[in-house]
């Protein structure tokens, strides 16, 4: 009986000093963990961009954006636009709350600066201006906000297919409300309708990007092909929400 009681008692211990090991083991790491929110929430620290999850596969957007295209463009150019504008945020201490509030005063930083939060931003926004699955066109109120604006949702898409294919060189074309007014822009390298900068200001509803480097992989020269592929992928729910 003595002897159980022993044997429980050692049994007991080395729980516990296990436990105590793991515990021990497991506390920079709880603390690391710990501190990425707490930069965040930080009243001090400055906002910075963050890229977020790609909301589906890379082959998803088959066969209209092809999964190489898909890969290099989020890994690679996407990626540095992210470390770049971080870099320069860091650099030039600049100090804001919101991504929206960078592109406020986006005239008073570097053109590293500004063309990197824009590359940032706009290729966030344009992944989730996307989905799989295609697409019947525009509902709700997002096709009765283009019906109003445009005539029809034909009428805006010729034009929107028309801003894209027409802007020089590279660039982004968006749909925007402009205080409930629809209007469609185009903007150079990577600009967008937030900046103050921006000659057409207004909240961004959808955007395409057509650099080079979203379509050359699979449509080469041909822009026309890949605008008109795109609009098979286009997401008109979360529009439809951006609208709201
Ligand atoms: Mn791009």
């Amino acid at each position: 009986m003595e002897q159980n009681n022993r044997r429980k008692f050692l049994l007991n211990s080395l729980k516990l000093s296990v436990g105590a090991a793991v515990l021990s083991a497991m506390k920079p790491l709880n603390a690391l963990a710990a501190e990425t929110p707490e930069e965040h929430s930080d009243a001090s620290a400055t906002y910075i961009f963050e890229q977020i999850p790609l909301p589906y596969a890379y082959n998803a957007l088959e066969p209209y954006i092809d999964a190489k295209t898909m890969e290099i463009h989020y890994t690679k150019h996407h990626a540095t636009y992210i470390k770049n504008v971080n870099d320069a945020i860091q650099a030039e201490k600049i100090n804001v709350t919101s991504a929206y509030d960078f592109f406020s005063k986006v005239s008073g930083y570097s053109a590293k600066a500004k063309n990197n939060a824009g590359g940032a931003w706009n290729h966030n926004f344009f992944w989730q201006s996307m989905r799989a699955g295609g697409n019947s066109g525009p509902t709700g109120k997002i096709k009765a906000a283009i019906d109003k604006s445009f005539g029809s949702f034909d009428k805006f898409k010729a034009e929107f297919t028309a801003a894209a294919t027409g802007q020089f060189g590279s660039g982004w074309a968006w749909l925007i409300s402009d205080n409930g007014a629809l209007k469609i822009v185009g903007t150079p390298n990577q600009d967008n309708p937030l900046m103050d900068t921006a000659p057409v200001k207004g909240k961004p509803l959808l955007a395409l990007d057509v650099w080079e480097h979203a379509y050359y992989l699979k449509y080469q020269n041909k822009r026309p092909d890949y605008i008109a592929a795109w609009w098979n992928v286009v997401n008109w729910n979360e529009v439809d929400k951006r609208l709201a």
